[in-house]
């Protein structure tokens, strides 16, 4: 049986919502997020995407690129609410909703509640129940699995929709330029030029066993998309991967003691969230993040779960003393835990799931 999957991804969410509030940001580069020189840019209006300004981009680089910038402080209640809105809006037609962050969903609507055959048609309605009730645009892609609807939402944004028929699937893909992809960044993208590989049809000649010896896991995944092998259902109740925290401090720190601090502190933090929803995890990650932006993970996979902030700061301490850990300011720490274990969770469905 075919399938229809609509993925739905607000645009320019938190920044649309601010330009809705406040009329006298309509039309106007903004960015959410603030203007301080450690600032970030959490997401940018359209008018100041023409000049370049993205997400996670420093709002001192953002200024530069453009200088009329204005700045919004962030109201995450207010954003809060408008996805909870976007669910509702969702549920008048299916309960088949996998969320994937805030602004974003897939929907199934093989079957749906309103009897409707046409899934482009639900689409349509989904976005003018958006734009009447929460005065927001969203971009709609349809097709017949999660990754194509994935891709053709993020091919005609904003307040777009994009449908990708059933017999158009092959044809689709062949001409997909690989770095539409999900998953596949700068990085990989490199990678796949150096190979000569710049359209899913380049994709689709490489052998299984050879993108498995070159993205290792994520081979399967990319050998599996260009041959619409997806067909991954959807996942109504998102199985936690990770639980951790992390603290991005108001001064870079250059003392190792002070680090060490900070680390306790994290600890007790992921300590209290473990506790809370009684899970635990194996895998322990340090994410270290220097002045200069420059991240780094280390992991360290144990026998048992790790269950108290003495371990987690242990284990943690261990892995930023490794030999390749620089010890340079850092501006971020984080302890992450994955391999969960617990009350809520299936850690074999956590193996085979992959995300895109
Ligand atoms: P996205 O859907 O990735 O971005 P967007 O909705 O702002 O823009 P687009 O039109 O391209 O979909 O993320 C949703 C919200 O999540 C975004 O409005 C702000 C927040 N966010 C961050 O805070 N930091 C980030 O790095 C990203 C990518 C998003
Ligand atoms: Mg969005």
């Amino acid at each position: 049986m075919i399938r229809k999957i609509i993925h739905i991804d607000m645009d320019a969410f938190f920044a649309s919502v601010e330009q809705r509030d406040n009329p006298q940001y309509r039309g106007k580069p903004i960015a959410v997020g603030h203007s301080g020189t450690r600032g970030v840019v959490m997401t940018a209006s359209y008018e100041a995407r023409k000049f370049g300004v993205r997400s996670a981009m420093s709002s001192k680089y953002a200024l530069k690129l453009c200088p009329n910038l204005i700045f919004v402080a962030s109201h995450f209640d207010v954003y809060k609410n408008a996805s909870k809105k976007m669910k509702e809006i969702f549920l008048r037609y299916t309960d088949l909703i996998e969320p994937i962050s805030i602004d974003e969903a897939f929907l199934d609507v093989t079957e749906n509640k309103l009897n409707i055959s046409s899934a482009t048609i639900i689409a349509k309605k989904i976005k003018q129940n958006i734009k009447d009730e929460l005065k927001l645009t969203a971009t709609a892609g349809v097709s017949i699995n999660k990754f194509l609807a994935k891709v053709a939402s993020g091919l005609n944004k904003p307040d777009g929709l994009n449908v990708i028929k059933p017999g158009e699937t092959e044809k689709f893909i062949d001409q997909l330029p690989i770095k539409k992809i999900p998953g596949i960044g700068k990085v990989t993208g490199e990678k796949f030029e150096n190979l000569g590989v710049k359209l899913g049809k380049d994709l689709k000649k490489l052998e299984l066993q050879f993108l498995l010896n070159k993205f290792g896991k994520q081979g399967k995944y990319f050998y599996n998309v260009v041959r619409c092998f997806d067909n991954n259902p959807i996942k109504t109740n998102r199985i936690r991967k990770s639980i951790g925290a992390e603290l991005t401090f108001s001064e870079d720190i250059d003392d190792i003691g002070a680090m060490l601090l900070k680390l306790e502190k994290i600890a007790v933090i992921v300590e209290n969230r473990m506790n809370k929803i009684s899970t635990y995890g194996k895998t322990l990650t340090l994410k270290v993040k220097y002045f200069d932006f420059k991240q780094i993970t280390r992991s360290k996979t144990l026998k048992e779960e790790v269950k108290t902030k003495d371990e987690l700061f242990e284990i943690s301490k261990k892995l930023f003393f490794s030999h390749d850990v620089e010890k340079r300011p850092v501006r971020l720490l984080g302890i992450y835990l994955s391999n969960l274990t617990g009350k809520k969770e299936k850690p074999k469905i956590l193996q085979m799931d992959f995300d895109f």
